[in-house]
C-alpha cells in the first residue's frame, strides 16, 4: 500500500493524538482531525462527536486511512464506555464502509489482556517467556471489554467488507515511563509514531493485531507481529530503571498491580478510572 495521503486522526485533541498529531506528518500523512472537543490551534478541525453520524462520513469521506484514537481510555461506568468505545467504533467502522475506506489503525490496549499474570523472571526475557499475541484475553475492566469489542469488530469488517485494521494493543505511550510497571510496557512517542505509520502503509495485513511498546529491556510480550508489518522500534525504557527503581522499588509480586499485566486496571475500582459525568 502507497503511503495514504490523508489520514482522519479521531481522538486527534487526546493525549496520543496530540503526540500523533505532532509526529506523523513528518511521514508524509495528512491529517485530518477529529475530535470531540475542539482543538487549540487547528480551526480545521473537526469537532463532532462519533456519534454525529453526518459529521463523521463527511469528515471519513476522501480519506485514504484512519487513525482510530478516540474513546474513554481509562475505566468508566459501562454506559459511558457503550456510548463512547463500543457504539463510537461501531460508528466509525460504519462510516469507513459506506465511504469506501479500506485501510483503519485502530487504538486496541494491554488491557484486553489486563487480567493476564506479569512475566517474571529475568529481563530481557526468553522469546519463549514472552506472551504471544493470540494469548487468550482477559479484559481487566469495561473499558478492557470495549477493545476487545472494537477487535472483533475489525475482524468482522474485514470478513464481511474487506475494511482492513491492524488492531495496536497499546502499552503506554507516553513522553518517559512514570512507573516500574511501565517500564515493561512504554511505547516512546517516535516508536508509537513508527509503528502508526507501519500500520497505515503496511501490504496485505487483513486484520492483524500487534502489541504496541518500544523495544524495553523488561518487555513483556513478543512484538513479532508488529515487526512483521515493518515496524523497527529504537527506544528502550531501561535508561528510566534506576531512578524509578529508586524512587518505587522493584515490582513487588505480591501486589496485583504489578502481578497482573493491567496494573493499577486491575484493582477494583481500578485507580485508572474516570468519575462518573
Ligand atoms: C491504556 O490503555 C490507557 O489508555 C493509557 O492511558 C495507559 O494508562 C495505559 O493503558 C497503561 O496500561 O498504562
Amino acid at each position: 500500500m502507497p503511503a495514504p495521503r490523508t489520514v482522519l486522526v479521531t481522538g486527534a485533541a487526546g493525549g496520543l493524538g496530540t503526540l500523533m498529531r505532532g509526529l506523523l506528518p513528518a511521514y508524509g500523512h495528512q491529517l485530518r482531525l477529529f475530535d470531540a472537543a475542539p482543538i487549540e490551534g487547528a480551526p480545521e478541525a473537526v469537532t463532532a462527536e462519533l456519534a454525529d453520524t453526518r459529521a463523521l462520513r463527511a469528515a471519513v469521506r476522501g480519506s485514504d486511512a484512519i487513525l482510530h484514537l478516540a474513546g474513554i481510555s481509562a475505566e468508566a461506568p459501562f454506559g459511558e464506555i457503550l456510548r463512547s468505545n463500543i457504539e463510537g467504533t461501531h460508528h466509525l467502522y460504519e462510516a469507513a464502509r459506506a465511504e469506501g475506506v479500506r485501510r483503519v489503525v485502530l487504538a486496541s490496549s494491554n488491557h484486553v489482556i489486563g487480567w493476564t499474570p506479569s512475566p517474571r523472571g529475568e529481563f530481557p526475557l526468553a522469546p519463549g517467556e514472552l506472551i504471544p499475541i493470540d494469548t487468550p484475553r482477559r479484559p481487566d475492566t469495561y473499558y478492557g471489554l470495549s477493545k476487545c469489542f472494537a477487535e472483533d469488530l475489525a475482524q468482522l469488517y474485514w470478513d464481511r467488507h474487506g475494511v482492513e485494521t491492524v488492531s495496536v494493543r497499546i502499552g503506554a505511550c507516553f513522553m518517559e515511563p512514570t512507573s516500574v510497571r511501565m517500564l515493561s510496557v512504554w511505547l516512546s512517542p517516535g516508536d508509537g509514531a513508527r509503528l502508526f505509520h507501519a500500520a497505515l502503509t503496511a501490504e496485505d495485513i487483513g486484520h492483524t493485531v500487534v502489541y504496541g511498546s518500544s523495544a524495553n529491556t523488561r518487555i513483556w510480550w513478543d512484538l513479532t507481529t508488529a515487526r512483521a508489518i515493518g515496524y523497527e522500534p529504537r527506544d528502550d525504557s531501561e535508561q528510566y530503571a534506576p531512578g524509578l527503581i529508586a524512587e518505587q522499588g522493584e515490582p513487588d509480586p505480591r501486589n496485583p498491580e504489578h502481578s497482573r499485566l493491567g496494573g493499577p486496571f486491575v484493582t477494583h475500582p481500578p485507580r485508572h478510572r474516570l468519575p462518573p459525568s
